[in-house]
């Protein structure tokens, strides 16, 4: 990782054998290297543009040479356009996939695409005995050509030594071109491509379970099915974990367009950003806090972060599986990024994000493929069942709290049984949530404050209407709407807490004169205007001074001056459940 740190320690070491047996050339030794250190540190002398290797022993730069420049579909990452008579296949394969397809086979598997690290990213030296990674690519029916776009930019773009291999991990694909095709086409990569099958379909978070303990390589590397890694990507994430086997590292992730498959910088140059979570456990990114910029002698090191996205980082193979992989009870798809992350932290290791390792990956539209037999069976949202699972098994009392404030439905779902893992994190001798949020994720309750309990939540009931306040399934900012009570929640499953703050997940609702919206809570603050009288059942907006109320004719909603024995203002809450 930090080369001068790195140099450091080797000093230390060279210096111990040297005390040990000729007092003088250690002096003279150490001496050489501090001049090394403070005139020509190879950072600031290479800064320059000077590309010529430093000549010390068991570090590389592993920089490679640029990529030819390739025209062609897609090419240095740029958006390719489909012509007009493709459009049918672009939206077929589109609902099909949630990407373009039809645009993806039409480039390269080999394309180019433009180094989006920080131009310092080139000067870092690693050792060269770096441990070696099994990458491992779990899917279920994706596309060909992304799929093998992914492998083919690791096998071009990682130092050969390092890569032990990639695995391919099928949960249970039934796409035809990924049964003997697939199994025909990674024959010309040998050994280094290596193709396994789940019997049943057991969701990504197993599937990357059953990866992990199949896997050859000492590291191991998860991508998505539909990611093109960048330039050098590999070495400062072993690096890290080189150091410290309890490290997981994570690298940057850049945007890849689902219908262009343009490559775009996540963020401006030199932004860094970490991730976090609001108390819904939705997954969140936050600039890095001075704190961390500040612990860093250069903008380009890796610096530590709460959690993570969930589908691109590297660990240790045996540290991965001593702390149990993924929890097995965990299902399909969401909230394994917590708990590993939870676990990790908690349990004495650290998350680094990288920033000189980048990875564009493809965001779908939407999610083409649902969560099989592993959801029937089960009562209630999947992923927020999952979300239960890892807030009681990792969060103190208090916190779990704030996650049912504003997840009042989780309260009744079953989240199975957890004894397991609460006896590994009593034999990893874990430490609080409450000295990871203080320690680690200190920057999560400024945007995020602890929530205050809710007066009432359910269904919102107009008396005169008898129909539920909705947000019509519209992202916010947008008007709330009014729509028949269906007693499922969702879009209909509004809090009003302690302070007076209106949710919908984790929007807020205020009003103007133009009605009653949807909209961003502020940052920051978890109060808000309204006030609820049991007695007159009105809704009051203290600021205006007004109730809502709703149009008979037209179903609108909108602040009016008060006048409680209209049914028209008339609200009633009633909880609702899982069903
Ligand atoms: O049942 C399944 N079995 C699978 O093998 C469902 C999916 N998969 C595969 C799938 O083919 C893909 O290769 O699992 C991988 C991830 O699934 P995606 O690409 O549909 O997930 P996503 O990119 O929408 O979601 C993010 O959150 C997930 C939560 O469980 C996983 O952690 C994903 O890896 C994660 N992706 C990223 O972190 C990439 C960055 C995007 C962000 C934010
Ligand atoms: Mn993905």
């Amino acid at each position: 990782m930090r080369v001068i740190q790195l140099r450091k320690n080797r000093v230390v070491k060279v210096s111990v054998c040297a005390l040990m047996f000729v007092p003088l050339l250690y002096l003279l030794y150490s001496k050489s290297n501090e001049k090394f250190l403070r005139e020509s540190s190879p950072l600031q002398r290479r800064a320059s543009g000077d590309r010529t290797p430093i000549l010390v022993d068991g570090y590389g730069n592993f920089e490679p040479p640029d990529e030819p420049e390739r025209t062609g579909p897609g090419e240095g990452g740029k958006r390719h356009e489909l012509r007009p008579d493709q459009e049918n296949d672009a939206k077929e394969s589109l609902s099909k996939y949630g990407m373009n397809m039809a645009c993806s086979d039409e480039i390269s598997l080999d394309r180019t695409i433009p180094d989006l690290r920080l131009p310092e990213c080139k000067h870092w030296d690693y050792p060269t005995d770096l441990p070696d990674a099994s990458v491992i690519i779990v899917f279920h029916n994706e596309g060909f050509s992304t799929l093998m776009r992914t492998v083919h930019s690791v096998i071009n773009r990682t130092p050969p030594q390092f890569l032990k291999e990639v695995l391919l991990v099928d949960d249970f694909s039934d796409k035809e071109d990924l049964k003997s095709k697939l199994e025909n086409y990674i024959e010309r990569f040998g050994s280094k491509v290596r193709l396994i099958r789940n019997d049943e379909r057991e969701g990504l978070i197993r599937t990357r379970s059953r990866g992990a303990r199949e896997a050859h390589g000492e590291v191991i590397v998860f991508l998505d099915a539909h990611c093109e890694v960048n330039k050098n990507w590999l070495p400062p994430l072993l690096s890290p974990i080189y150091n410290d086997r309890t490290t997981m590292t994570v690298p940057i992730i850049d945007g890849i367009d689902h219908s262009t498959f343009e490559m775009r910088p996540v963020y401006e140059e030199g932004h860094h950003f970490r991730g976090i979570f609001e108390w819904g456990m939705l997954y969140k990114e936050n600039d890095l806090p001075s704190r961390e910029v500040r612990a860093r002698a250069h903008h380009s090191e890796p610096y530590k972060s709460p959690t993570h996205a969930g589908g691109l980082f590297a660990m240790n193979r045996e540290y991965f599986l001593e702390l149990g992989a993924y929890d097995p009870g965990l299902l399909v798809w969401g909230g394994e990024n917590f708990e590993l992350s939870f676990k990790i932290w908690q349990c004495g290791g650290r998350i680094l994000w990288v920033p000189c390792s980048r990875v564009g990956h493809v965001y779908r539209g939407f999610m083409p493929y649902n969560f099989g037999k592993l959801a029937q069976k089960k009562k209630g949202p999947l992923i927020v069942i999952n979300y239960k699972r890892v807030i009681e098994t990792w969060f103190d009392d208090k916190y779990k709290e704030y996650f049912y404030t504003r997840e009042p439905l989780a309260r009744f779902l079953d989240h199975g049984d957890i004894t397991e893992q609460l006896k590994l994190k009593e034999k990893l001798n874990c430490k609080s949530f409450q000295w990871f949020m203080d320690n680690i994720a200190y920057d999560v309750t400024a945007k995020f404050p602890e929530l205050p309990p809710n007066i009432h939540w359910g269904e919102l009931r107009n008396i005169a209407t008898q129909s539920c306040m909705d947000t019509m399934g519209v992202a916010a900012p947008t008007m709330m709407g009014m729509s028949p009570c269906h007693g499922f929640g969702n879009n209909q499953l509004i809090r009003l807490n302690a302070k007076g703050q209106l949710g919908v997940g984790e929007r807020c609702i205020d009003a103007d004169s133009l009605g009653v919206k949807l909209v961003f809570c502020k940052l920051g603050s978890v109060h808000g205007p309204w006030q609820y009288d049991e007695k007159t059942k009105v809704l009051y907006h203290q600021l205006k001074r007004k109730c809502i109320a709703v149009d008979p004719q037209t179903n609108h909603l909108s602040l009016l001056s008060c006048d409680p024995v209209n049914t028209y203002q008339q609200w009633q809450f009633k909880e609702v459940h899982p069903r």
